[in-house]
Formats: C-alpha cells, structure tokens, sequence
C-alpha cells in the first residue's frame, strides 16, 4: 500500500512542477520554456507575444512601436502590446499580466536599467523567456534569453567625434541627457566622454535631463542660455527630439542654431534630416528602431528553445546636411 501511494506522490509532483502555457506547449521546470523532441514547433501563428514598450516619448519610440505592431500583424503573431507612459511600475504591472496569460515569449524595453530582478524572476519561475529590446536591464544573465539593441556607446563615441571636427576640437558643450537611468542615456554620455578625453579644448560647461522629448529639451535648453548665454558653441543632445527643443530655445534666444552653436543629435528620424535640410542641426548619429522584424524571429526561436545570440545589436549609420535632402525620401522614419 505504502509504495503505491508513494507513487501516486511522485506522479503528482511531476505533474504540479510542469505546466502548460497559453498554447498548450509543455513548460519544463523552474522556467525554460524547453521542446521535447516530439513536440511540434510553434510557427509564427501560434505565437502569442507580450511586448511591454516604455511609451511614445519619441518620434523613434512611435517608429519602434510601429514596427512591432506592422511586423507582428504581417507574421499573424497573437501580440499583447502595454504602452507604460514611461513608467517603470506599468511596465512591471504589464509583465504581471503577460504571466497570467501565459504568453509564449514576453519583450521588453526597460525604462531604466534597474528594478527588473524580482519580475523578471517571476516570469522565469513561470517558464516564460525574456527577450530584452533596445534598452539594457541590469538583471542577473539567466532572467533574460536575449538583448537586441543599438550600440549605445558607440553612438556617443560617434557623436563626439564629429562634434570634434565640427569645432576643430574647441568648444563649450551643453548636453541634453535622456532618461536619467536609461542604457541610452548612461552610455551616450559614457561614449561621448571617452572621446573628448583626447581632446581638452572640448569642455563640457553644463548637462541635464530632456528626459528624450521636445517640450523638456527645449526648456532646458533655455535654462542653458539663461544660465551661459552665447558662451555656448555646441549641443550634444542624447536624440532628435531634444535637439528641435534646443532648435527653438536657441531661435528665440537669437542666436543661429547650426552656425552659432554647433548641435549634434542621436536617432536619425525624419526630423532631424528636415532640420538638416534647414541649416540647423549638423549631423544626426543613426539609432534604428525599426526592430520588429528581427525580434519576432528571435522570439519564434526563443518559444521552440532553439539557441539564440545572448546579444544581438542593429547596425547604424551617420547622416550629414549634405546629403539629408536626397536621403530623407528613403527614410522609414
Ligand atoms: C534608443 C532609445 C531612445 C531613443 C529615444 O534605443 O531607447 O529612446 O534614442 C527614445 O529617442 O526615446
């Protein structure tokens, strides 16, 4: 009698530690989504996706979620789409609810780098792999399958480098941060920084946060002039948004943005290549948003356990004045 209940113990173990997600695939213990051989793979209409985007800060945020919203409807992948008004709580409430839905596989772009380690646990303990889009979160390697995203260093690199040669290496440089906390923001300054090191006539004279919008780039940047008035020769602002805001504040302060303060910005969207065109901003260091495509073929793989890259980075390029008229029509944001 002892052994049969003993039994019938184990066998219910092994059936409570094993679940079923939203589509009936098996979950292995303790939080790998894994395949037994004999199971069938998912396609891409079988996949249902939790995708937990920071907001629409940005013309490169609404471009970021356009391409996952176009991407997911053209493959006919079940996608649950949250917009977190930039907040980290919603973001976190968003995942919360991705795991009661037992989704597939869940996306995410972190706000800010911290505060991800106890969701991020929660959805491995429920089997459900994380695939980490644009932004960095700094969590333990095994809470996440895979990170897709710029090289965020190398755009600050690239950004001082140009503003070097724009100012032949002498300027007072104000700088528009983006989100305090964010990977953009920590390693765009930590890029640009590297570089102007090499070179001391480049001073940084003040820095604050646009938080990656227009109306707080510009109001910062009128705190800048109120502050240093025309002592300023350059603007490293962190993306497109923030250096049309400083576009205007410099305009009504009456100076000449482009020609009495050099700007350089990061995103290449649409109107920084029509700020180029109108004399005002210098260069644009390209930051591709458009990851749809290649996050729904990592999640795919992601759902079927196959092996996917730990780090997986878009490749970028550098736009001018000289050239933004004729490239700006083939531009998809
Ligand atoms: C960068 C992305 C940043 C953009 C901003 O990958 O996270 O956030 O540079 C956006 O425009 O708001």
């Amino acid at each position: 009698m002892k052994n049969y209940r003993a039994l019938i113990l184990l066998f219910a173990l092994v059936i409570g530690a094993t679940g079923c997600n939203a589509h009936g695939a098996a979950t292995t213990i303790a939080g790998t989504t894994g395949m037994s051989s004999d199971k069938p793979k998912k396609t891409y209409q079988d996949l249902v996706v939790g995708f937990a985007q920071i907001g629409a800060e940005s013309e490169w945020r609404t471009a970021d979620t356009l391409s996952i919203k176009e991407t997911a409807g053209q493959l006919g992948v079940e996608l649950e789409f949250s917009d977190a008004l930039q907040k980290q709580e919603n973001q976190i409430t968003a995942i919360k609810k991705f795991i009661a839905e037992k989704v597939d596989v869940i996306g995410i772009s972190p706000v800010v780098e911290t505060g991800w380690t106890d969701i991020f646990q929660e959805a491995k303990d429920a089997g459900i792999p994380i695939i980490l889009v644009d932004r960095r979160a700094d969590v333990p390697d095994d809470l996440y399958v895979t990170y897709l995203g710029s090289d965020f260093l190398e755009e600050g690199r690239n950004s001082a480098r140009i503003m070097v040669n724009l100012t032949n290496g002498k300027a007072n440089i104000v700088e528009l941060v983006g989100t305090i906390g964010s990977a953009p923001a920590n390693d765009r300054s930590a890029g640009f920084r590297e570089i102007l090191k090499g070179y001391p006539g480049m001073k940084i004279i003040d820095s604050a946060s646009g938080d990656f919008t227009q109306a707080r780039g510009k109001e910062v940047m009128q705190d800048f002039l109120r502050k240093h008035g025309n002592t300023i020769t350059a603007v490293f602002a962190q993306n497109d948004d923030m250096a049309l805001g400083a576009i205007e504040a410099i305009e009504e302060y009456g100076l000449k943005p482009g020609l009495d303060i050099k700007i350089v910005s990061v995103d290449a969207a649409r109107g920084a290549f029509e700020a180029m065109i109108a004399g005002t901003l210098n260069a644009t260091v390209e930051c591709n948003p458009l990851l749809g495509p290649q996050f729904f073929e990592l999640a795919l793989k992601v759902a079927n356990g196959e092996a996917v890259p730990k780090r997986v980075t878009s490749q970028e390029g550098i736009f001018f004045p000289e050239n933004a008229a004729e490239i700006l029509p083939t531009r998809k944001y």
